[in-house]
């Protein structure tokens, strides 16, 4: 069997067959290497893939990676890109610096540099620099660039466009991260995601090139627990060599370090049109897109900011047709549309006057009903609020808790150290392999009726109900300890007999679930512990959907304190950072939580129509 090659995207998404790709880019382009030298004297090593029967002058394409392009680039000209190289460009690979064949040292998500240091460098003057050169260097160039990229070179293109060279006439910053301690890679809710967060520091700081951490057992859920406290890892294996893993030990709160490398203070300008991409079951990056979008979109004076999100996976867009993601289906090739009907003319149009821009403002994939819907601004007018609260028995309703005998709390134990699995064990590791691909539409029921996970779903619905905006979910909770995380989940049940597909009966698809961390209940910046037992108000941001939960269906909503080894383990005892909590500080707690008329714990939905 032929190789199957990883995109120059994020590090995720799975092409192939890789060898037939490269020999077909032989044939149709050019290709020249150079080591390019940034203001400070660094050299990146940068590819240039020059069309051999496309007449120029012809715009630029540009990725910046720091997965390695020799093995990566040519193949995507076959695939991601192809609708684009299909049209005629100059495409440009660059492995950003410290990584691969560059020189200079490797920074996880450098923060911007501050504009008025004018030796600063960022991943912006390495991509002005760069920019610089290939007008210069590259013959038969008609003077605009385009950049793109998913996930970190998706970030790296957002970065591009804070300090613009005059050449970046259109980006396209896709599935890019936006604040790695709130919702993105490394920390969700300031909840560390452990098994990314470890296993992505280990590929990328080992050495310069993509190193995967061996696992000395194929289920990672039992080696992370056999791993025990945050504080040992450094003796038992990183050795303080990982400056990644350094950062989150030394900033364990959202501190100058984590809002230094936010994109919000940043974003303050639409400085070049931009298309931001995201994916419904992003594994990794959903938060930034969407709030990259947000955050440009209050200074879009001359609306050139747009959101595309697809029923993807993190990068799902950019290889194979996206017509399913594991088990569940979209009738049609989602992936396929995207790169042909919106990336490329997004491209063609900004770049090459080709054809009328009839981008919408917001063109969004609804779930549940499979349908592509263009709304004039996200999320969209005509929604109303509507709460669905935690009823006795596991019910889920329209209406609050009336004041009556069934009136209270449910509770469980916590235990940490038989925490709730997030996906169904083996948890094989993150990379390589497809499983962390698409464990975000897993059927949940392998969770369902744990004695630690409560539930709470509505009857069949009688009519379909669309949710199209923001989630929230409100939680009057306690705990027995003096620190507890709640992870709340919204699901869609699928009915019994499903008629589309008998096998998927009852199916419990995700659409959504965030944790929060009691002790950032007040604030990200200065933790504080609970008081044993004391009822606390939790607000947990779920973020966005555009789902139709269709008639038949059953709208669910679970609540646990783990969600293993996805979410790091909290100790239930509030220690001051833990990263350094001790093996001894874990213990189990006793969780209650509340749905009465006083304590009305509730989820909220934005639905179109009012239904
Ligand atoms: N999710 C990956 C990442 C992006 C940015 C920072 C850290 C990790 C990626 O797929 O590139």
């Amino acid at each position: 069997m032929l190789p199957r090659i990883t995109l120059l995207v994020g590090f995720a998404v799975l092409v192939g067959p890789s060898l037939a790709r490269a020999q077909q880019v032989e044939k149709r382009f050019n290709r020249t290497a150079a080591m390019i030298a940034m203001r400070d004297g660094i050299k990146l090593h940068t590819t240039v893939f020059v069309p051999k029967d496309v007449k120029g002058p012809l715009p630029f394409i540009l990725l910046r990676t720091p997965y390695g392009i020799d093995s990566r680039g040519p193949g995507s000209l076959q695939s991601y890109l192809k609708d684009l190289a299909d049209e005629g460009y100059i495409f440009v690979f660059q492995d950003i610096r410290g990584r691969f064949k560059s020189e200079g040292t490797f920074v996880m998500s450098r923060a911007p540099r501050d504009p008025k240091d004018e030796k600063a460098i960022d991943e912006g003057t390495d991509t002005y620099d760069t920019i610089e050169w290939m007008l210069k260097h590259v013959a038969d160039n008609n003077g605009k660039v385009g950049m793109l990229g998913i996930s970190y070179p998706g970030w790296l293109t957002q970065m591009a466009a804070l300090e613009p060279h005059p050449a970046l006439k259109a980006i396209s910053p896709q599935a890019s991260p936006a604040d790695q301690f709130l919702g993105d890679d490394f920390h969700h809710n300031g909840a560390f995601r452990l098994s990314y967060g470890f296993e992505y520091v280990a590929m990328m700081e080992t050495d310069k090139l993509n190193t995967m951490f061996k696992f000395d057992r194929h289920d990672t859920y039992e080696w992370y627990l056999k791993l025990g406290a945050l504080s040992n890892v450094n003796p038992k294996y990183f050795k303080g060599k990982m400056p990644t893993w350094n950062d989150f030990i030394k900033h364990p709160n959202y501190d100058e370090f984590w809002q230094k490398q936010a994109f919000a203070p940043y974003l303050t300008k639409v400085t070049v049109p931009s298309l931001h991409v995201a994916g419904w079951f992003d594994q990794e990056d959903f938060y930034g897109p969407l709030k990259i979008y947000e955050l440009l979109e209050k200074h879009d004076k001359k609306n050139q900011n747009f959101l595309v999100v697809g029923p993807w996976n993190h990068g799902g867009w950019g290889g194979g047709p996206g017509n399913s993601l594991g088990r569940i289906k979209f009738d049609s090739d989602t992936g396929a549309y995207f790169l042909a009907k919106v990336q490329a003319p997004w491209f063609n149009h900004h770049l090459k006057g080709k054809g009328e821009l009839k981008q919408p403002e917001a063109l969004m994939f609804q779930t549940g009903s499979n349908k592509w819907v263009s709304h004039d601004r996200w999320p969209p007018d005509g929604t109303v609020t509507k709460k669905l609260y935690f009823h006795w028995n596991g019910r889920l309703w329209w209406e609050p808790p009336p004041l009556d005998k069934f009136t209270g709390h449910d509770k469980y134990i916590s235990d940490p150290a038989k925490p709730v699995p997030y996906r169904p064990r083996p948890v094989t590791p993150t990379y390589p392999g497809k499983e962390w691909q698409v464990w975000m539409v897993e059927d949940q029921r392998f969770v369902h009726q744990r004695p630690d996970v409560l539930t709470y779903e509505t009857e069949p619905l009688t009519e379909d109900i669309t949710v199209a905006g923001s989630l929230t979910a409100k939680l009057f909770a306690s705990t027995s300890g003096t620190d507890s995380d709640f992870i709340v989940r919204l699901i869609d049940v699928y009915p019994e007999t499903y008629a589309n597909d008998p096998t998927m009966g009852g199916y419990q698809l995700l659409i959504s679930g965030e944790p929060v961390r009691a002790r950032f209940r007040k604030s990200f910046e200065k933790p504080e512990p609970v008081k044993p037992n004391e009822v606390n108000e939790y607000t947990i941001n779920l973020h966005w959907s555009h789902h139709c939960f269709r008639k038949g269906h059953k709208i669910m909503v679970q609540v646990q304190s783990s969600w293993f080894p996805l979410i790091d383990r909290n100790p239930q005892k509030y220690v001051p950072n833990i990263f350094e909590a001790k093996d001894s500080d874990f213990q189990a707690a006793e969780q209650r939580v509340h749905r009465s008329p006083t304590w009305p714990s509730h989820v909220s939905l934005q639905v179109m129509g009012g239904k």
